[in-house]
């Protein structure tokens, strides 16, 4: 068993530590009406997105997301949330060293990473920590201490996530050529980070967007051999338009994050197919050091 399938599958155990976290953490992670930044790169910053939008979404207060590496220096934030897994990576440290006036949170999965002595409070969750490079595990619990500190998430989430573990994929995904994945709210940072998974683990064609946009363009890619896969609840026509194309519809009838755990399931099942390691992704590393930032 791949490091990656092992520590997909440990995602409900994860989970249920995370939310369980969250009670204890309030002097640490942000009170309610603050306005925040919430930073990351890679899946990090996918991640990022989509605590911004259940946030803001639901009255907690101002949260922007944005990629390290653009946040936008102007701006005034009572605190910026950083979230790394390996506590490391070049542009989250940079920005957190500039910022050094405003409230700096940061989760990491490395306890003995830098980023954990830089930041005004630091949450750990090394029970979440990865061998792999792809990530999956570590983002979700990272996503659901958030989502619980909002009073957001619930024992169904884990329930789904289990379901999503134990359940077939559906047929045909497999020889799909190209995927489409779709989001509403805080479930397009999720999108995202499906898309992410596939060209991370399986080298897959795979693309993301808001659902509402998918009509603006994106739906000419749609035909007999792709699929088009919405992570919640889809608008109004959205699947009868994607079979008009002859594409495969798969409608994410999960809590979208567990949604998520079937994507990260169906990126190792196309890398099986195909022959590849998902432990060794093509170009990528655990974390991403640059010399010359
Ligand atoms: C973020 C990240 C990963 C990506 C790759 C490089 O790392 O961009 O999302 O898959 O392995 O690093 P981190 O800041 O969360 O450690």
């Amino acid at each position: 068993m791949t490091h990656v399938a092992r520590e997909l599958a440990s995602q409900p155990d994860c989970w249920r530590r995370a939310a369980g976290m969250a009670g204890g953490l309030a002097g640490q992670l942000p009170a309610s009406g603050e306005r925040i930044a919430v930073v990351g790169c890679g899946t990090s910053y996918f991640m990022a997105q989509a605590y911004a939008a259940l946030r803001e979404g639901s009255g907690q207060g101002e949260t922007d997301a944005f990629a390290a590496s653009e946040f936008p220096a102007g701006r005034r934030y009572d605190r910026i949330v950083a979230l790394s897994r390996s506590g490391t990576t070049t542009e989250v440290l940079g920005l957190l060293a500039q910022a050094k006036g405003t409230r700096r949170t940061v989760i990491i999965g490395d306890p003995d990473s830098p980023m954990a002595t830089m930041a005004d409070d630091t949450v750990v969750l090394d029970f979440a920590d990865e061998r792999s490079v792809v990530q999956t595990r570590f983002a979700t619990s990272a996503l659901t201490l958030l989502r619980a500190q909002l009073g957001l998430h619930t024992d169904a989430v884990v329930e789904d996530a289990q379901v999503a573990l134990a359940e077939p994929l559906p047929t045909g995904l497999v020889e799909c050529t190209q995927f489409t994945f779709l989001g509403r709210g805080w479930s397009v940072g999720l999108a995202n980070e499906g898309a992410l998974k596939m060209r991370e683990a399986a080298l897959s064609w795979s693309e993301a967007y808001p659902a509402m946009e998918y009509r603006h363009g994106p739906i000419s890619i749609s035909t007999r051999s792709t699929a088009t896969w919405m992570l919640g609840d889809a608008p109004a026509g959205l699947s009868d338009e994607v079979h008009a194309t002859g594409a495969r519809w798969v409608a994410g009838g999960l809590d979208p994050l567990a949604e998520l755990v079937r994507v990260q399931r169906l990126a190792l099942a196309i890398a099986q197919a195909r022959g590849l390691d998902p432990d060794r992704p093509r170009h990528l590393t655990r974390s991403v050091i640059l010399s010359t930032a």
